[in-house]
């Protein structure tokens, strides 16, 4: 999977190169192209930004700038332009699995105040939006997008990972231990040391609906239920 990725701070992105991702990158598995804005600006002191028509505080990105970088990009395959704004869609998994399906993207980073209007209307296909507050810049938003749709491209991470964590299957995931057995006088579930599969499973669900319900319940809504689950709920809601 391609990224090509507009911006004025593309050394952010280094943080790209390390652990499971930068592994990805060294195995092709995903290719993150960096574009400089910053490069494509004709002033002499390489501005990328201006003062806002009609007033107001802050500056917006200079859409003539915006649209050369944009331009450098090889973009035969008609990728999706997602420009990283506040205003956009807020990201959850089931959009993440969705753009996993793409071959190549184009994310727009924006500063400041934003982006000027008029290459929003020329070349973005989609806002996305990590989450309802405004950052310094849309940098951090495209390595949450970048890092969550790579977690689905073929061989980047084990098949089993993706399947019961949380969101995947519409719950929040169920309680993870390792070694050591004991810490903090605090002993690790009998029930996952039993070697009962089946158990294992059962528990798993359970505490995956247990943490639901506590943390979550809006997203019971959207969920199967058997009725022993339904009665488990029940009991632990009496109890609370
Ligand atoms: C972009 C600020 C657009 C304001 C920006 C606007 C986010 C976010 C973000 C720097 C840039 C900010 N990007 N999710 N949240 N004028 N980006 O805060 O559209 O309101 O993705 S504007």
């Amino acid at each position: 999977m391609k990224f090509d990725v507009l911006t004025i701070f593309p050394e952010m992105f280094a943080s790209l190169e390390h652990s499971i991702l930068g592994r990805a990158q060294e195995n092709n598995l995903i290719d993150i192209n960096l574009i400089n804005i910053r490069d494509f600006s004709k002033d002499k002191h390489k501005k990328v930004d201006d003062t806002p028509y009609g007033g107001g505080a802050g500056m917006v990105m200079k859409a003539d700038v915006v649209y050369d970088s944009y331009c450098s990009i090889k973009n035969k395959d008609n990728a999706k332009v997602i420009y990283m704004s506040p205003q956009g869609n807020v990201l959850n998994q089931e959009k993440v699995e969705k753009l996993s399906k793409e071959k190549h993207l184009i994310l727009l980073c924006g500063h400041y105040e934003g982006i000027d209007q008029r290459i929003i209307n020329e070349i973005v296909d989609e806002e996305i939006s990590i989450g309802d507050y405004v950052l310094t810049g849309g940098e951090i938003p495209a390595m949450v997008l970048i890092d969550s749709v790579c977690r689905y491209v073929e061989g980047v991470i084990t098949k089993e990972s993706i399947g019961e964590e949380s969101f995947s299957n519409g719950l929040l995931e169920y309680p993870q231990y390792t070694r050591p057995e004991t810490f903090k006088d605090q002993n690790v579930p009998e029930v996952l040391r039993s070697g009962n599969h089946q158990n294992i499973k059962k528990w798993r669900r359970e505490q995956s609906l247990k943490n639901t319900y506590l943390k979550r319940p809006e997203l019971l809504k959207k969920i199967d239920m058997s009725r022993e689950e339904k009665e488990m709920l029940k009991k632990l809601s009496e109890v609370l």
